[in-house]
């Protein structure tokens, strides 16, 4: 059966695996990225994830990576400083020359809810959307089939909707942007302001089940906020399904209620009856989504 290699890059890892055209992992790798120490780390990492997966009969290799991507020339456009030096970085071209296979590159939100179009909780849906709420707040739009990249291919970008305009900055040099309001970091910060010095999405998970009041007051709030900026995803793309990926979705109903109940109260009644679940590929979303652009070529 065709094979390809999907590629996930994220701040702080590189997951690489050998997928099939049905979307089963063959064989899978994590190394670290040690994305602050710049490009050329970066890189070494990345010839590691790659080689380390690598073997006979790969159609290509499908990337997926944070970051603002041109899809076509694969060149990273921009970047956060979680990712240092890596805006302006050919990454197609040196792939291509170095392993000598076809090779697609991304947004790693993108690809996520293209893995789960394909192989995950999103099978059939018409209009996906996906949030991957990790370090960051990543999307991807799924739309008949194809990634929702926009006129130069580097929109999609949800997390980046303001919900203030005087609100607090974010990484991306925006005001109020949702991402700045509700990533795992932006809850861990909620929780020190409420006198819980609490470092790791684990440990909110096992105080939530708990029933710890504080930490579920914080769940609550920053749901209720990426509730409202979910009312507004509803009202522009009308999805049929949303799916949570990344760290904190893992507290599932205690994120998924708040979030819902804005929507049910707030978003255009037509739009309302919007499924809203969790991704089913966990971390993996993100290289069977890789591995997909290859299958997809390119999934435009
Ligand atoms: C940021 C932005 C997005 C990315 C998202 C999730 C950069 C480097 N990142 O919003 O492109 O999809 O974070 O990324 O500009 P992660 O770091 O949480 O994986
Ligand atoms: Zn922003």
């Amino acid at each position: 059966m065709p094979k390809a290699i999907g590629v996930d890059i994220g701040g702080t890892k590189i997951l690489s695996a050998v997928i099939d055209e049905k979307g089963n992992i063959v064989k899978s790798l994590r190394v670290p990225s040690e994305g602050r120490e710049g490009r050329e780390k970066i890189l070494s990492h990345l010839y590691e994830a790659i080689e380390g997966v690598l073997m006979n009969d790969i159609e290509g290799i499908g990337i997926g990576t944070a970051g603002q991507v041109d899809p076509d020339t694969g060149m990273i456009v921009t970047a956060t400083p979680n990712l240092k030096d890596w805006a302006g970085t050919p990454l197609k071209d040196i792939i291509e020359e170095r392993f000598n296979l076809p090779t697609y590159v991304d947004n790693d939100g993108n690809v996520a809810a293209l893995g789960e179009w394909w192989a995950g909780g999103g099978r059939g849906a018409r209009c996906l959307l996906c949030l991957t709420i990790g370090t960051g707040i990543g999307s991807g739009i799924i739309y008949n089939g194809k990634v929702f990249r926009g006129a130069k291919g580097v929109g999609a970008e949800l997390g980046h909707m303001s919900i203030k305009y005087d609100g607090i900055r974010c990484n991306c040099g925006g005001v109020g942007c949702i991402e700045a309001y509700a990533s795992g970091p932006a809850l861990i910060r909620r929780l020190q302001e409420k006198g819980k010095s609490i470092t790791t999405p684990e440990e909110i998970q096992r105080c939530a089940e708990s029933g710890d009041k504080i930490v579920l007051e914080a769940i609550e709030e920053i749901g209720t906020l990426l509730g409202y900026a979910t009312v507004s995803f509803i009202n522009i793309f009308n999805p049929d399904i949303i799916l949570l990926s990344g760290g904190v979705s893992n507290l599932g109903d205690f994120l998924i209620n708040p979030i819902r109940k804005v929507v049910d109260t707030y978003a255009l009644p037509g739009g309302r009856d919007v499924k809203i679940t969790r991704a089913t590929l966990g971390e993996q979303a993100g290289v069977v989504g890789a591995s997909a652009l290859v299958f997809l070529k390119g999934a435009k």
